[in-house]
């Protein structure tokens, strides 16, 4: 298989998460301006450009979440990312979709802000970005207490949307100290071995991060 990917991208984390915490063998088709051949390969593979792509034995798989549903059917390891039972598949699920829609894209808002001209800069965007992201920290305080992983059977593909948008979260809008549910678990994500793995992977690019990087993980 070949995964199209950059280490610092927070959906690329998402999915290498899966691949490492069940020791998936991947080549890795690095995403980057200094690799224009395999740039061009991946626009021709997926026009729409949005990483990652996994290739397997010709097969195009795209959108994180169904990255990690196609390994859990087709490189299926003792970490099995949706549970049997439906109901508890559709929690795993819908905590998924909560990380993805209401914590990692008001992140990604945030961050792209920086990107733009300050003429162009989208003020109300990114104060609804905030009033989202607290909103998102506060219900997640509540849904996590008493759990250790987002859904109640255990790590899951919850967990792999988590760590990387709480992670980066977590630096442009800080995690309030109140919160403790959110923070404890933040640092439970960083304390698994394959999460830690592709923060460390990525540390090299953290003068790339926009808003600039804080001084910690
Ligand atoms: N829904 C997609 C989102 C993927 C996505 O937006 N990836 C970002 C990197 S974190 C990307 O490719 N951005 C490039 C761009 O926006 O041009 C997924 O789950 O894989």
């Amino acid at each position: 298989m070949q995964l199209y990917a950059h280490p610092f991208s927070s959906y690329c984390q998402k999915v290498l998460i899966a691949l490492y915490e069940n020791g998936i063998p991947f080549e890795w088709r690095m995403l980057s301006p200094d690799h224009a051949d395999v740039l061009a390969e991946y626009a021709a593979l997926w026009p729409l450009q949005r990483m990652p792509l996994l290739v397997d034995g010709g097969r195009s798989v795209m959108e994180s979440s169904i990255i990690i549903e196609y390994l859990d059917t087709h490189h299926r390891g003792a970490v099995r990312w949706i549970p049997q039972d439906p109901d508890a598949a559709l929690e795993v699920r819908m905590m998924d979709r909560f990380f993805d829609n209401y914590v990692r894209t008001p992140m990604q808002g945030i961050v792209l802000d920086h990107i733009r001209a300050p003429a162009q800069r989208d003020v109300s965007g990114v104060a609804d970005a905030r009033k989202l992201l607290e909103t998102s920290y506060r219900w997640l305080d509540g849904a996590l207490a008493r759990r250790e992983w987002a859904a109640a059977g255990g790590f899951s593909l919850a967990d792999c949307a988590a760590a990387p948008s709480l992670f980066y979260a977590d630096w442009v809008h800080p995690i309030d100290p109140a919160l403790a549910n959110v923070r404890a678990y933040r640092s439970r994500l960083l304390a698994r071995p394959a999460f830690a793995r592709a923060v460390d992977e990525a540390r090299p690019y953290r003068k790339l991060f926009p808003p600039g990087a804080p001084d910690r993980d």
